[in-house]
């Protein structure tokens, strides 16, 4: 047993003094004390203010090799569908090895902006013909390998991809190293399974446009209780799609095709009738919004103020890893609100903090959304939790409390100092622990890859 010693520490209940919190060998929280006193062999948090880590709902962890490079203006009209050209380019190049590398960097990223988890949503599977490598859960060993080097929490989503669009048609060349039929997919979870003792394994649909619906049913009941995810309704042009073949919108039709509720995550609920967003809401399946990517792609924005109304339930994802900063999410979700509704502190329904009322909904919709015990500080939890500095959090005034809306809209990441996931402490000093090896794996992939030509 150890125990942390927090001059405060956000717990359910709110702010409290003097917390002390006790965490077992498996790494979860086995005590709580708050107006406590610190103990002989305590490791005291002086300065510090600790809240819960948050889990990062969706990621394409590969996509963290090509950030940066899908930025550039050519001639013609750039968008979603022009990008993804671009990310199917670049992804045909790369080796376990690579992949490997690359996720161990990202989460390590991850693992410094304060996330403690991370639900990497796989599609990456094949070959570059579309042949199975000699294990055929290759690819996922990789990501798990990635997963144990940086030391974040894995939910692991393998996703079904089946075909090229809602018509039925075939994959194209470069979707071949996503795709599976029903018994393909089958044989690879069941690989999955022998090897992600330690993870949480979920399913996942790629979207409506890649799934066929007859496939939706047995996905979702047919591989374990854990999580189900979805792209549901990112592009328009996929809206328009899936309205004219299957005659509803993708999020009213997923309601009442599939029965959607706790341990479903719609990622990417950004086209939504308002009757849409009230029926999800409803649910209690959690919106996996991902601030950054949405906006770096042109995506659109969610309807976040009904969506709170109806007490939807949400999370946020770095997606496409084109940037990887926790607070930058909550920003950009909120001032993307506030761009659209023309009003302020927008995420919050009651009066009080909008930085803590993002932080703690993203805490718990992420958990949930991962199927992790987690987001709140209280026995049983994973001790997933980060260490704020208080300097960084200025004005830092000391019954005043309104320290998330400092972190979130002022300091930003930089005041993250420590974070531990499943008790395990993996940044100090705001710094990886393992940070040099992994970034030099990754410089070398990188590298390589430029060779290459990407
Ligand atoms: C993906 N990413 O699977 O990586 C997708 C693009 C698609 C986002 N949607 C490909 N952000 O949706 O077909
Ligand atoms: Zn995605």
């Amino acid at each position: 047993m150890t125990a942390l010693f927090a001059d405060w520490a956000l717990l359910p209940q709110g702010w409290c003094a003097n917390v002390r919190v006790e965490i077992d060998a498996v790494g979860r929280i086995a005590s709580v004390s708050t107006d406590s006193h610190a103990q002989t062999g305590d490791t005291r948090l002086a300065n510090r203010l600790l809240i819960p880590a948050l889990s990062n709902l969706h990621s394409h962890a590969f996509q963290r090799a090509m950030a940066g490079h899908a930025e550039k203006k050519a001639s013609g009209e750039d968008s979603f569908w022009t990008w993804r050209e671009a990310m199917y380019g670049f992804l045909g190049q790369l080796t376990p090895e690579d992949v490997e590398a690359i996720a161990a960097f990202a989460y390590m990223e991850m693992l410094e902006a304060g996330f403690s988890a991370i639900g990497e949503f796989h599609y990456l599977h094949h070959r570059p013909d579309g042949g199975s490598y000699d294990d055929p859960a290759e690819m996922a060993q990789r990501i798990i390998a990635a997963a144990q080097t940086s030391g974040i929490g894995m939910t692991l989503l393998p996703v079904l991809y089946a075909q090229g669009g809602v018509d039925g048609r075939a994959l194209n060349d470069r979707q071949r190293r996503f795709g599976c039929d029903m018994d393909r997919y089958a044989t690879l979870h069941g690989a999955i399974k022998h090897s992600a003792a330690d993870s949480v394994l979920g399913v996942a649909a790629h979207s409506l446009r890649a799934v066929p619906p007859a496939m939706l049913t047995p996905l979702a009941s047919d591989f374990g209780g854990g999580p189900v995810h979805i792209h549901i309704a990112e592009q328009v042009a996929e809206v328009a799609d899936v309205q004219a073949a299957y005659g509803a919108r993708p999020v009213a039709w997923l309601l009442d095709n599939a029965d959607v509720d706790p341990r479903w995550c719609l990622v990417h609920a950004t086209h939504m009738q308002p009757e849409e967003t009230i029926a999800l809401a409803k649910t209690r399946a959690v919106a996996g919004l991902c601030p950054i990517t949405e906006g770096n792609l042109g995506d659109g924005i969610f309807d976040g103020w009904r969506f709170l109304e109806a007490g939807g339930r949400y999370g946020i994802g770095s997606d496409s890893n084109v940037r990887i900063d926790l607070t930058e999410e909550l920003r950009v979700l909120e001032y993307s609100q506030r761009f659209q509704d023309r009003h302020r502190t927008v995420m919050r329904r009651d009066p009080g903090s909008v930085g803590q009322a993002l932080y703690q909904a993203a805490a718990q919709g992420g958990a949930q959304a991962l199927g992790r015990q987690a987001g709140r500080i209280e026995p049983g939890a994973w001790a997933d939790l980060t260490a704020l500095e208080a300097d960084e959090i200025l004005p830092f005034v000391p019954g005043h409390q309104e320290w998330l809306d400092h972190y979130v809209f002022v300091a930003g990441d930089r005041a993250v100092r420590t974070v531990w996931s499943a008790g395990r402490m993996m940044v100090q000093d705001g710094r990886h622990i393992h940070r040099a090896k992994i970034a030099h794996a990754f410089k070398q992939t990188v590298a390589h890859l430029m060779e290459g030509g990407s």
